[in-house]
């Protein structure tokens, strides 16, 4: 069994949730925020069987998309950016950041 992490854009997640809601996949859906940015994401757990990954995978991959986001002005500030160029600063972010790991055990009680 693997657990797979997935961290989708906020923009995205209505989407992704949907999809996996239709394809019956079990999943619990966090609020989460970027580290770097500071900007509010969703992070999705999916427990699922061995074989069941790559069809995951997939509808996250249909359902997330890469997006330039302006990078918040103290960031730009502190990367060298001069002032009156802050708000052009921006980086690219998601698709969608996905970790898969092994679990060792599952039960539900
Ligand atoms: P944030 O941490 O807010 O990062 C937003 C975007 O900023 C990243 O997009 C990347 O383009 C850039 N970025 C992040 N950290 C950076 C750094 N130290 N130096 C330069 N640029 C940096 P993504 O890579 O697509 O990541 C989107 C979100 O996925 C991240 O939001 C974070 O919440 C999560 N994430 C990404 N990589 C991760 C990792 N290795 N571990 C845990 N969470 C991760």
């Amino acid at each position: 069994m693997k657990l797979i992490t997935a961290i989708v854009n906020k923009k995205d997640a209505a989407g992704v949730c949907g999809a996996l809601r239709k394809e019956k996949f079990f999943f619990t859906k966090l609020s989460t925020s970027g580290g770097f940015l500071g900007e509010g994401n969703t992070t999705l757990l999916i427990g699922v069987e061995d074989e069941q990954v790559k069809g995951v995978l997939e509808v996250i991959r249909l359902h997330c998309q890469k997006r330039m986001e302006p990078m918040p002005a103290i960031m730009g500030a502190e990367a060298g950016y001069p002032a009156f160029n802050y708000t052009a600063a921006q980086v690219l972010v998601g698709g969608a950041t996905v970790f898969v790991t092994n679990i060792e055990h599952f039960e539900k009680f």
